[in-house]
């Protein structure tokens, strides 16, 4: 019976992640754990993965089989902070390696389109190729795609990951991330009928809705290794788009919703550098990767939920 520690528990992805695990392997199965304190109905640790006794304790304790290691800073905030966010992505990596290492666990952490950099091929960037970040977010995963390679390779650790696009979900807002704003846009939609993107118009990143994001890292982990032949950093990808393809895409059930445009530079920069859109054929042919989100899909389904959860506020 599968026993998985999430780090990251309360972020955008720990927070629905633990919610589909313990809905799958019952919640006693899946140990929560995260910095800051939380009300949960399952078993929940405080968690600094940033200090490896702390980290070892934890999934001693509970006696896991599995590490799923989501604690990180995203681009935009890693950007503000570089030296905090080599500390955080890279040391908790680490750590949470060892410990897999040590206790011979299974591995799942995420990479991202971020790991690519402005010389990588842009248009269905293939799964093997150019990787010259120019973020600290991005040295992180590339040079955190390097790190459980070895792992596996040196040690045996059974490490898995993919590189995910932007994520959208309803659940637990993202937080100092460059494709914020593609969740953002439909709150406001909802809120004022308005928004005001900080991302030009015209540019492409692939994105995803976190359904297809929760469901892709269950099937990874449950596939056959011996399919595998990439490990940590398959590609996957669902849909990509632009600020004005999500205000076409809301104007279908919002027609006078408007979008106008304040580029933050910052974030602009970052998401030029990363590519239009990513091809995700290794990932189904290894171990059967599908989206089943498009842009419409999502957005129906974005509106509706978040329509049931702030019924007053939209
Ligand atoms: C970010 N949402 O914007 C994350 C993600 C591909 C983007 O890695 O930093």
């Amino acid at each position: 019976m599968k026993k998985i520690l999430v780090t990251g528990a309360r972020g955008q992805i720990g927070s629905e992640l633990v919610t589909k695990l313990r809905s799958q392997y019952g919640t006693d199965q899946v140990i929560a754990t995260d910095i800051r304190e939380a009300n949960d109905e399952g078993p929940f640790e405080v968690l600094d993965v940033t200090n490896p006794e702390q980290f070892f304790s934890v999934a001693k304790k509970y006696e896991v089989d599995t590490v799923m290691h989501l604690a990180a800073l995203l681009s935009a905030t890693a950007e503000s902070n570089p030296k905090r966010a080599w500390d955080i992505n890279m040391g908790g990596l680490m750590n949470a390696l060892e410990v897999s290492r040590e206790l011979e666990l299974q591995f799942f952490t995420p990479s991202s389109i971020g790991a690519f950099g402005p010389t990588t091929p842009k248009d269905q960037t293939p799964q093997d190729t150019l990787q010259r970040p120019t973020t600290m977010y991005g040295v992180n995963k590339v040079a955190g795609e390097l790190l459980c390679d070895y792992y596996h390779e040196r040690f045996g650790v059974d490490t898995r990951g993919v590189r995910f696009p932007g994520l959208i979900s309803y659940v637990a807002p993202p937080g100092g991330g460059t494709t914020d704003y593609a969740v953002e846009i439909y709150y406001e939609a909802l809120k004022q009928q308005k928004y005001t993107s900080y991302i030009a118009e015209g540019t492409y990143m692939d994105m995803m809705y976190m359904p297809d994001a929760l469901q892709a890292i269950i099937d990874l982990m449950e596939s056959d290794p011996a399919k595998l032949v990439h490990r940590n950093a398959f590609n996957i990808a669902a849909i990509s788009a632009a600020p004005e393809d999500f205000a076409a895409a809301i104007q279908k059930h919002i027609p006078d919703f408007q979008i106008d445009y304040e580029v933050d530079p910052v974030r602009q920069k970052i998401a030029d550098s990363w590519p239009n859109s990513i091809d995700a054929t290794a990932a189904t042919v290894e171990w059967g990767f599908k989206a089943n989100y498009d842009i419409a899909a999502m957005t129906k389904d974005m509106l509706e939920k978040i329509k049931q959860s702030e019924p007053a506020k939209s």
